[in-house]
C-alpha cells in the first residue's frame, strides 16, 4: 500500500477498527467496537429531541425517547461491518477511509422494533421505500446533504430491524448515534443510521447522495454498478503469539497452538471456515462454535501444529448459500465488499 494521503490518516484516526485480540470475546466492549462517522458527531440534547415519523403514511406522529423506551425492547447481538472494509488493500484505492481489516465488532442492541411504528403509522397504498435520516450534516462529493438512507418498504418491515437505544446495557455513547439510531441485521454498517431525527415512508422518489452516490459496488466507471446491501461473508483470526510493534509480523514457539477466530455472513449462516498456514496453498477444516444470535458471527477453534520457520496464516468462511472468500479481491471503484482472506505473517522458533 503506496503513498497514504494526510486526508486518508485524518480520516483513519478519527475512526478506528475492533483490535484483533477483542476478536476473542462474542461481544465487543464498548470502546472497542470500529467506528465511522462520515461527518461531526452531532450534539443532542435528548430532552428536545424527538423522532418523527411520516411522509406517506395514514397517521404521521412523533416520539420522544421516553415514549421509545416505554414501548416493547428487544436485546439482540448484531454483527455490524463497514462496506469499506478492506479498502485500503485494493490498488488502486479509492481514497476514504482506509480499512485493512477490522472494520468490524458485535454488540447486543437494545431497542424496539420498527415494524409496529410503521404499521401505527400506516404506509399508503403505493408507499414502497422508507428514509432514515440522521442529524449530522456535512459535505461529500461536493455535495451538502444530511446522512441519510433509504431501505424498502418490505425491508424496513423485517421484524429483526430495531430502533436502538442501547448497546451493550447502556445508552448509546455520542460516537454511536446517541440517542437513536437504526439496527439493520445483516446488512454492512452505512445502513444503521446513527442520531435518527426522522423516518420518512415515499414512493420511491429518494436520490440522497449516500444512496445513490456512494455504495454502488462499481467494476468501471462507466458500470452503473449493483448497490452494497447484506454483508459478504469473512472470517478472521486472532493473530497468535506476540508482535513486533511495527510491523505487527508474529512470533511464537513451535508446538500445539490453538488458533481462534470469528467468522459471519449477513447472507447465509456460517458453514465452514478452513484454515492454512502456508497462504492458501493448502486447507484444513476449523471447528465451528455456534453463533453469537441468528445476526452475529460464529466462533471458530483451530488446532494448529506450529513447525519452525516462516508462515502465513489465513482463514476462509464460507456460508449456507454456498458464498465463500475469495483469495483475492475484486477490485471496484469505491473500493467496497472486499472480503479476501486475511493473511498473517508468523515466524516460528
Ligand atoms: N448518521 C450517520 N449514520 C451512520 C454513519 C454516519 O456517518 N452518520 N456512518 C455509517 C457507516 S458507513 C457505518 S460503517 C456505521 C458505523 O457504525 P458504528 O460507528 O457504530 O460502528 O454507521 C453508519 N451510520
Ligand atoms: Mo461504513
Amino acid at each position: 500500500m503506496e503513498g497514504i494521503t494526510v486526508e486518508e490518516l485524518q480520516l483513519a484516526a478519527r475512526n478506528h477498527a475492533l483490535p484483533l485480540e477483542t476478536l476473542r470475546s462474542p461481544i465487543t466492549p464498548i470502546g472497542l467496537h470500529y467506528l465511522l462517522i462520515h461527518f461531526d458527531i452531532p450534539e443532542v440534547d435528548a430532552e428536545q429531541w424527538r423522532l418523527s415519523v411520516g411522509g406517506l403514511v395514514e397517521r404521521p406522529f412523533s416520539l420522544s425517547l421516553e415514549e421509545l423506551q416505554s414501548r416493547p425492547a428487544k436485546t439482540l447481538a448484531v454483527t455490524l461491518e463497514c462496506a469499506g472494509n478492506g479498502r485500503a488493500l485494493l490498488s488502486p484505492r479509492s481514497l476514504s477511509q482506509p480499512w485493512l481489516l477490522e472494520a468490524v465488532g458485535t454488540a447486543e442492541w437494545t431497542g424496539t422494533p420498527l415494524a409496529p411504528i410503521l404499521r401505527e403509522a400506516g404506509p399508503v397504498a403505493d408507499a414502497t421505500e422508507v428514509v432514515f435520516t440522521g442529524l449530522d450534516r456535512g459535505v461529500q462529493g461536493g455535495v451538502e446533504h444530511l446522512y441519510e438512507r433509504s431501505l424498502s418498504l418490505d425491508d424496513a418491515l423485517r421484524e429483526e430491524v430495531l430502533l436502538a437505544y442501547a448497546i451493550n446495557g447502556r445508552p448509546l455513547p455520542p460516537q454511536h448515534g446517541y440517542p437513536l439510531r437504526l439496527i439493520v441485521p445483516g446488512w454492512y454498517g452505512m445502513t444503521h443510521v446513527k442520531w435518527l431525527s426522522a423516518i420518512t415512508v415515499g414512493d420511491g422518489g429518494f436520490r440522497g447522495w449516500q444512496q445513490e452516490e456512494a455504495y454502488y459496488f462499481q467494476r468501471s466507471e462507466d458500470d452503473p454498478g449493483t448497490p452494497v446491501t447484506r454483508m459478504l461473508p469473512r472470517s478472521l483470526l486472532v493473530p497468535p503469539g506476540i508482535p513486533d510493534f511495527l510491523s505487527r509480523e508474529r512470533f511464537l514457539a513451535s508446538g500445539q497452538c490453538v488458533l481462534e477466530g470469528r467468522a459471519w455472513s449477513g447472507l447465509a449462516p456460517i458453514t465452514r471456515v478452513e484454515v492454512s498456514d502456508d497462504g492458501g496453498a493448502s486447507w484444513a477444516d476449523a471447528e465451528l462454535g455456534a453463533a453469537v444470535s441468528p445476526f452475529a458471527w460464529t466462533g471458530w477453534r483451530f488446532t494448529w501444529d506450529a513447525v519452525g520457520g516462516a508462515h502465513e496464516l489465513c482463514c476462509r468462511a464460507t456460508d449456507a448459500a454456498g458464498n465463500t472468500q475469495p483469495l483475492e479481491p475484486e477490485w471496484n471503484v469505491g473500493g467496497y465488499c472486499n472480503n479476501a482472506v486475511q493473511r498473517v505473517r508468523v515466524t516460528v522458533s
